[in-house]
């Protein structure tokens, strides 16, 4: 008995020692929250506040609430627009740099409760909120922390207020996803009647650390958006563009909401010690709030299919915004454009034409971390090389000559991000053709190449800081050339 128990311990401890074991994470790696939200890639943004009303883009402060006043206020249908947009979420400026609250703040008069819209009992939070449960959505909140209709902004009671009103959105509107931190700061407003200009220090005054620890505290999963983090950076521009390369790293305690950084927002630092992914804030029409006489303006499903490409396509997340209207209903010109871009996606990537297809690699890490792994369509599952290889090809056999025009490509973030250089090449007369030179991924890359006719596709990484990992490659055919 004795000896069979020892020969069962070695026959173990054996297939251990043959056990390959995972890479290890290579330098900041994203937090739940993080992953949760790299998995959103495309949600709305709502401007919508007094400035709909006075067609403005920054109400000074000094607004009536009864010009709030929405005929057809309806929640909902942004919430169906969304999800049949493919959204998955909504982001509301729940307060703009006016001051006017859309829910009746205990903390001030200058909100919805004093507006003429349901006679001052309704509460666009709460409604919304209610329609994004209906429709599957997530929920997120814009609090501007310049506020240009308060008599305390510019001084430290200004800051209980703003935590104050943080903690009424926080705790009464149930899971929200983000916060979004606006970078816009200071300036002249109305102040309470003060009617000036007030300046403040943008590295101190907001003292966010400890804005940071409240929104931690209530709401856990939330991630948080400023310029500089701490969850998720701005891109640093508000035209749609993410960066070719672009790291989800960051140095992010040498930066500061509103400072002078957009160029290093874009690509990230190769070697930052945070990880802060990039989100493409946009917006569908020229201006953040509606304006009607920018209704024949609207960006067209081709347009919308190019900020794809340049937002989700480049390992950034697209917050489109899509201003409702006065009468409260996203207007029928931007809802057309949302839906047919929604079709044009679907054409566009409409048939995998990697699935299921045999894959090889040059170099092999072992068992658990097949080529093969890279279009089994499950995200946990990542070929990797061994750890001392940082660089390697993946080739995809398609079975047959095949055009296609398209691929993706995605890490297995989980580890870190690490590619730092890749080329795609297609194999064509019986040699490989470039098609593609990249540098990071991350992620997820979306790349555009001309259609080829091939039987082959070669990815190779050809530079990355620690082995590679690459979890997904898709292949497509996309209409046109
Ligand atoms: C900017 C603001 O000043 C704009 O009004 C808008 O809200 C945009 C998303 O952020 O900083």
């Amino acid at each position: 008995m004795k000896r069979i128990c020892c020969l069962l311990v070695a026959i173990i401890s054996l297939s251990a020692c043959f056990q390959v074991k995972p890479p290890e994470p290579f330098g900041p790696v994203p937090s739940e929250r993080q992953l949760v939200w790299h998995e959103m890639e495309y949600y709305m943004f709502v401007h919508f506040t007094v400035n709909t009303f006075t067609d403005k883009e920054w109400g000074y402060g000094d607004e009536k609430e009864s010009v709030f006043n929405p005929s057809e206020l309806d929640c909902r249908q942004w919430a169906k627009v969304a999800r049949d947009a493919g959204m998955k979420g909504i982001i509301i400026t729940a307060k703009h740099h006016d001051g006017f609250c859309l829910w009746p703040s205990q903390f001030t008069d200058h909100s919805v409760k004093n507006s003429t819209w349901k006679d001052g009992k309704g509460n666009v939070l709460r409604e919304l909120r209610q329609a994004c449960d209906e429709y599957g959505l997530k929920f997120g909140v814009y609090l501007s922390p310049w506020d240009r209709n308060s008599s305390v902004y510019g001084t430290p009671e200004y800051l209980t207020y703003y935590r104050n009103q943080l903690h009424e959105l926080l705790t009464n509107y149930g899971d929200v996803f983000e916060v979004w931190f606006d970078g816009a700061n200071g300036g002249d407003g109305y102040y309470g009647g003060a009617r000036e200009k007030r300046k403040i220090d943008n590295k101190t005054y907001y003292n966010w650390a400890n804005t940071h620890t409240i929104v931690r505290e209530l709401q856990p999963m939330a991630v948080m958006f400023s310029d500089a983090g701490p969850d998720i950076r701005w891109v640093g521009n508000e035209s749609g563009m993410g960066s070719l390369t672009n790291w989800s790293l960051l140095k992010k305690d040498e930066m500061y909401p509103g400072g002078d950084f957009a160029k290093i927002l874009g690509e990230g630092h190769e070697n930052g010690n945070y990880w802060v992914p990039a989100e493409v804030d946009v917006s569908i029409r020229r201006g953040w709030f509606y304006h009607q006489n920018q209704d024949s303006l609207v960006r067209s499903p081709e347009n919308l299919m190019e900020l794809y490409y340049s937002s989700v396509g480049r390992n950034s997340n697209l917050l489109l915004n899509v201003p409702p209207d006065r009468r409260g209903l996203l207007h029928e010109n931007d809802v057309k454009s949302l839906l047919d871009f929604r079709e044009l996606l679907k054409k566009e990537f409409k048939t995998d034409m990697a699935k299921g297809r045999e894959v090889s690699a040059t170099f092999r890490r072992g068992k658990g971390y097949e080529a093969s792994n890279v279009n089994d369509g499950n995200p946990e599952t990542y070929w990797a090389t061994n750890d001392s290889q940082t660089a390697g090809d993946i080739i995809i056999d398609l079975g047959a000559e095949t055009e296609v025009n398209r691929i993706i490509l995605q890490e297995y973030i989980k580890l870190g991000q690490r590619v730092q250089e890749f080329r795609v090449s297609a194999f064509i007369n019986s040699e490989w053709k470039p098609l593609i030179d990249g540098t990071t991924i991350g992620h997820k890359v979306i790349r555009k190449f001309p259609v080829v006719k091939t039987s082959k596709i070669k990815v190779s990484i050809s530079k990355s800081k620690a082995c590679p990992v690459i979890s997904n490659i898709e292949l497509y055919r996309a209409p046109g050339e």
